[in-house]
């Protein structure tokens, strides 16, 4: 069972109780959410390398072998190999030891290899942070699945993922650090990782499962929303019904990769039944081994007028990125603005500036804070998602993240 790219939240099983981890395994099974599990070695010293077998049955997700191996090619391609052997999905090795351990493993062709290219402790700052860079590119050109990145630093997520994306656009991104290191969920995300790896926060909790379910929908996806066909077609028909209540006019529906890519397509579709039937297109991810031409799939033509769509805007970096390309790929590109489902409402003076410096409009479906307040003690099939406790904490977060002029 590979790891896909996609966003989720990787339990680190870190006790030293077997018994308690199976039965966390288990509940994991039925968890609302997209978990993978991540074996590290207290857990191992204490119950054997046969517990990633237990763990995998029991929970039906994929498991990640944390040896953190960092020993010469020979001996990590052993550990490595044992450890699939016992039903590793993937391994985690250090990137700090050198392209030829990193290949040793990645030759061994078991499963996925995942390494660290730059750690959450302040003790990284000393000797792995310098070379961070270095390392971010040799993992990436090397063709490893994974890389594990400090959510507890998320600039450095930021800058590291850029580095490995340029290289190799499949990679997925891990980062440890959520909660009781500091950060909080949805920071690295934000940033740009995939996964974000809870530990203690999960398995020290009252009720694990609940931790594991409630910190999951912390970390907000549209794809989530877009799970099934029938989802899918609700998604597309309130972004369409915005454009249509706005007015917004476009020649050119244009997704930011990734999650805007089914949204253009989703999005015109559903135009079109009302007989506006507009052109649509995305951003090709490897665009630099095609050249200019190939920086986009779809079809753009001189003095259209552009819509960009994505999921949410945080500080509206990427969508900037995104018209610049689109506005120097073709003659008198003009825009109509953005258009997302959520706007995060973190954006700084100087991020709207950035968007007004392009004439780039911000429209959205919906505000975070609305999307709180309707959440706020309402029951919805059973649940109810946003209590008090998680309301108080998305206020402290709001205070303490977003920038004053937003509060
Ligand atoms: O959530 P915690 O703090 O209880 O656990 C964090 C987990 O992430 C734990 O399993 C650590 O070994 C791991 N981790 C870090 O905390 N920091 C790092 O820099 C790297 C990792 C990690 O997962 O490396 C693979």
């Amino acid at each position: 069972m590979r790891l896909k790219k996609e966003k989720g939240i990787i339990v680190a099983f870190d006790m030293e109780d077997t018994e308690f981890a199976l039965e966390l395994a288990r509940d994991l099974r039925g968890a609302r959410g997209n978990f993978v599990i991540k074996v590290g070695r207290p857990l191992e010293m204490r119950a054997g390398i046969g517990i990633l077998a237990q763990i995998k049955d029991a929970s039906e997700l994929p498991i990640i072998y944390d040896g953190k191996i960092a020993d010469i090619p020979y001996i990590s391609q052993r550990i490595a190999s044992s450890a699939y052997d016992a039903g590793a999905d993937a391994v985690i090795l250090h990137g700090f030891v050198g392209s030829d351990v990193v290949k040793a493993v990645k030759t061994l062709g078991k499963g996925d290899v995942i390494a660290v290219v730059e750690m959450t402790h302040p003790g990284s700052d000393e000797f792995i942070q310098p070379a961070a860079e270095r390392i971010a590119m040799m993992v990436a050109r090397t063709g490893l699945e994974g890389v594990v990145l400090p959510a507890t630093k998320p600039e450095r997520v930021k800058n590291l993922a850029r580095i490995v994306q340029r290289e190799n656009a499949y990679i997925y991104i891990i980062a440890p650090g959520i909660k009781t290191q500091g950060a909080s969920p949805g920071d690295a995300i934000v940033n740009g990782a995939d996964y974000e790896v809870v530990g203690r926060a999960i398995y020290n909790a009252e009720e694990p499962k609940l931790a594991a379910e409630t910190i999951y929908s912390e970390v907000m996806d549209i794809a989530d929303a877009m799970r099934t066909g029938g989802d899918a077609m609700k998604v597309a028909n309130a972004y369409a019904a915005r454009i249509k209540e706005l007015g917004i006019e476009f020649d050119y529906i244009h997704g930011v990769a990734y999650k805007g890519i089914p949204l253009a397509a989703l999005v015109a579709m559903r135009l079109s039944e009302w007989e506006i039937n507009k052109r649509w297109g995305y951003d090709r991810k490897e665009e630099k081994r095609y050249g200019e031409e190939g920086a986009i799939v779809g079809e753009l033509r001189d003095g259209d007028t552009v819509l960009i769509v994505d999921d949410v805007i945080t500080t509206g970096a990427t969508k900037v990125e995104s018209w610049l390309k689109l506005a120097s790929m073709r003659r008198d590109v003009k825009s109509a603005g953005i258009l997302v489902a959520v706007d995060r409402e973190e954006m700084s003076d100087a991020d709207k500036k950035m968007l007004a410096r392009y004439h780039l409009s911000l429209y959205s479906i919906l505000k975070i804070t609305e999307i709180f307040e309707f959440l706020h003690n309402r029951e919805i099939d059973g649940k109810v998602y946003v209590d008090d406790g998680m309301m108080h904490d998305f206020k402290q977060y709001f205070r303490q993240y977003v920038p004053e002029t937003q509060c």
